[in-house]
Formats: C-alpha cells, structure tokens, sequence
C-alpha cells in the first residue's frame, strides 16, 4: 500500500480570523505558483473553530484541493455541553480532520486516554479523521524510554475502535513540541515503527498498513526531508512553522 504524505498545520490559538483567511488565499496562491501536487503531498490546516466556516468557503469557492480540520472536537454528539463542539457540526463544515488528544489538551485540559478514545470514536462516527497525537513527556523518556508511553495511549485511543476505521496518527514527543528541540529523525522513525505495530495489534496488518503516521515537535523547512525519509513517518503536525507561509510551503515542497 502507498501511503500519501500528509503535511498537516496546526494554528492552535494563534492566527485570527483576518490572518487565518488572508494565510489560506497566500498558501493556495504559493502552493499554486510552485504547482504543487496536493496528490503526491496532502496539506491541510487546523484553524480555530470561529474560522472554519470562512475556510470551508473559501476552499469551495476556489476548488482548492486544501484540506482543513479541527483542532478538537466533543466526545458528545448534541446536547448540554456548554463550549463543546460536535463531531456532526464539524462535518457540515466539510472538515475531514479532528486532531484528538494534542498534550497540549491532555495537560492544560486534563483529557485521559479515556477521553482520547471517545473523542476518535466521536470523530469516526461522523466520518472524520481523527488525527491521533501521542507523546511522551522528558521524565517518561527517561524512565520508559521513547515508545512505550505513547505505545499505550495509543492503544487506549484505539480500543473503541473498527478496523475500517480511517485514522491519522501524529507522534509529538511533549519535550520537542514548541521547543525548538525536535526528536531525532532515527528516534521519530523507530516510534512511528512502534506505533504501527500497535495499529496493527488492535487494528489489523490493513490498518496497520495503509495508516499514516505522522511525526510532530519543532518541524520546519531545515529538518523536515530528514523526516520524511524515515520508511514508518509519512508526514508531519507542524505547529510554530506552519503559521510563516514561507516556512509552511517550504516545509509542503520538502522533495523540491
Ligand atoms: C506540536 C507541534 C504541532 P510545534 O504541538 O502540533 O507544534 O511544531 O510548534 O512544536
């Protein structure tokens, strides 16, 4: 199975509504001067809620083969959730995506690997793609080395799971994310290799297989090729360098 390469931005509260919409006309115009295959290499990007609908119109207007997501979504389908966002409220939008489960939202939010799971069903349910992210803090590297803790969130996010389920996974070690540190590219390969052994364990060998595996945690244009050649990474979530367009479609046309 080929897996398409998949560069995924991920705004999270930075850009508002005039940068978000002036950002996605000058990365469509970019993208477009380099001729870029959006077949070969996907892109999407994941900006706040308040301006998904601006993007949905945008993308559909100009027939833009631009991907965009969430940057979470609600384990619940309606009802009396003050602030939450549903999964079905997120399709009519035409989103594709959801990331679930950024460290971010798992330590300032405090979402359990229960909460993960239920919010990937969620996003499944409503036929989005759950972008799974796991990671392990400094002192669970050093006291369980790189994969075993984002080995079992992944499993726990998984477990509600069907095999035909579509989902992304993004690894993003918490010490890397924002830190300017990223992993090492040896490191982000053997974890994504563990990662899709775990997919395979709950998922199946097909899943395991034709799911893409991302690596996330101070991606940019310099080091993102290294990436990209591990055989287990098919992709980045890229935080900090997705919000300079420069940056952002350096990092899209990483085989140029
Ligand atoms: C990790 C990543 C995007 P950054 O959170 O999800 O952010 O690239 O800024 O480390």
């Amino acid at each position: 199975v080929k897996r398409t390469p998949f560069i995924a931005g991920n705004w999270k509260m930075n850009l508002d509504h005039l940068q978000s919409i002036a950002f996605v006309q000058k990365l469509a115009w970019s993208l477009s001067d380099a001729k870029h295959d959006f077949g070969a290499v996907e892109v999407a990007v994941f900006p706040p809620f308040t301006d998904l609908r601006s993007v949905q119109t945008l993308v559909s207007a100009d027939k833009l083969a631009l991907g965009y997501g969430a940057q979470d979504v609600s384990r619940h389908d309606a009802g009396a959730y003050t602030g939450e966002v549903s999964g079905a409220f997120l399709a009519q939008l035409d989103c594709r995506y959801v990331i679930v489960g950024h460290s971010e939202r798992r330590s300032y939010h405090g979402e359990t690997d229960e909460v993960v799971g239920a919010k990937a069903l969620a996003a499944v349910k409503h036929r989005l793609v759950p972008v799974i992210c796991v990671g392990e803090t400094a002192e669970d590297l050093e006291e369980h080395g790189p994969s075993a803790v984002p080995a079992a969130q992944l499993e726990a996010a998984l477990s509600g799971l069907k095999s035909d389920a579509e989902i992304v996974v993004a690894y993003e070690p918490v010490w890397a994310i924002g830190s300017g540190q990223a992993a090492t590219p040896e490191q982000a390969g053997q974890v994504a290799a563990a990662l899709r052994g775990v997919v395979a364990r709950v998922l199946g060998e097909e899943a395991a297989e034709r799911t893409r595996i991302l690596y996330g945690g101070s991606v940019k244009a310099a080091n993102i090729a290294a990436f990209m050649r591990e055989p287990d990474v098919d992709g980045a979530l890229v935080g900090g360098a997705s919000l300079d367009i420069e940056e952002f479609s350096s990092i899209v046309r990483y085989q140029k």
